[in-house]
């Protein structure tokens, strides 16, 4: 693994909310193991093993029943660890894959047996090599009729020039980690006023209300600098948010978060019974569960 990577939390506390019964874990990964599933060749990165087993074990100590396993790219394009948790997870997990243009049908149905029900699009430039937009819109139109959805991972930033990209789409949209806001810039203010837009304006666009460890400057436990731009989602739009833990947070640089902590964040994001119902439960069973 890489000299400065930080492994996940080896002791996570109990949370003290408890997630509805039938809650899912929709922003996770498994890395490796290396031994049996090597990572990719062309990787901007090195991890720590993860693996299912682990990964199993933090959903059942956090009170969750079912994870959405989303392909890291250090892994690129061979889905063969995310695959090999899915088919042994009881039917608890689903994931979300990503693929080339050279992907196969008979790999693509291959997939969707196993569990998977999205692309996964990575715009973050540390953690890929460029696509042409040609070629992912040929993917997006690929598995489309599979009702797979696409995962978009880009940087707030970016946005304007993505837009069109993004609003053109033929499936359901999900963006991680709520477009990376700056959250150091008012939830009001004009960056996070384009993202509001963006899923005011088009339905088929959800938002995972992920990753305050990854966007908050006022850090740990409480991320509180956070919370005010995931709420604001969770409000304007409860059939349209999904939440998860980003196991094993990758490419931390300043701290690990404690798992247990940040489910502990979730009533203060949803903060009604029925909010942390739809974002937990009801959201991620109608995507990833119902085809
Ligand atoms: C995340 C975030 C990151 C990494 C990846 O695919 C990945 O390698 O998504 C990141 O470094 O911001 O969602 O896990």
């Amino acid at each position: 693994m890489d000299p400065d990577w930080l492994p996940f939390h080896p002791h996570p506390s109990k949370p003290h909310f408890t997630p509805p019964p039938g809650s899912v874990d929709t922003h996770c990964h498994v890395f490796g193991p290396e031994a049996r599933f090597p990572f990719a060749p062309e990787r901007k990165y090195t991890p720590c093993d993860a693996t299912k087993e682990q990964l199993f074990a933090l959903r059942d100590y956090l009170g969750f029943e079912r994870n959405v396993i989303v392909q890291a790219s250090c892994h690129g394009n061979d889905n063969r660890a995310l695959v090999d948790a899915l088919v042994n997870s009881q039917g608890r997990a689903r994931g979300v894959a990503s693929v080339g243009r050279d992907v196969s049908d008979a790999e693509l149905l291959a997939m969707h047996e196993a569990g998977v029900r999205g692309t996964r699009f990575n715009f973050v430039r540390r953690l890929v090599d460029f696509t042409p937009r040609e070629v992912l819109a040929e993917i997006a139109a690929r598995i489309a009729p599979l009702g797979w959805h696409v995962v978009i991972y880009f940087e707030a930033q970016d946005l304007p020039e993505l837009w069109d990209f993004f609003t053109t789409l033929p499936t359901t949209v999900v963006v991680d980690h709520m477009g990376r806001p700056d959250v150091t810039k008012p939830v009001d203010g004009p960056e996070f006023k384009l993202f509001l837009k963006l899923l005011t304006e088009h339905d088929n666009i959800w938002s995972k209300v992920t990753c305050p460890e990854r966007l908050s400057q006022a850090g740990p436990p409480g991320y509180d600098d956070v919370v005010p731009f995931a709420r604001r989602l969770v409000d304007t739009f409860p059939d349209r948010v999904l939440w998860g833990t980003d196991w094993p947070h990758p490419n931390l640089k300043t701290h690990m978060p404690d798992d247990g902590a940040l489910v502990d964040i979730v009533p203060r994001i949803a903060t009604t019974p029925e909010l942390q119902r739809k974002l937990l439960v009801d959201n991620p069973m109608r995507l990833y569960w119902s085809n």
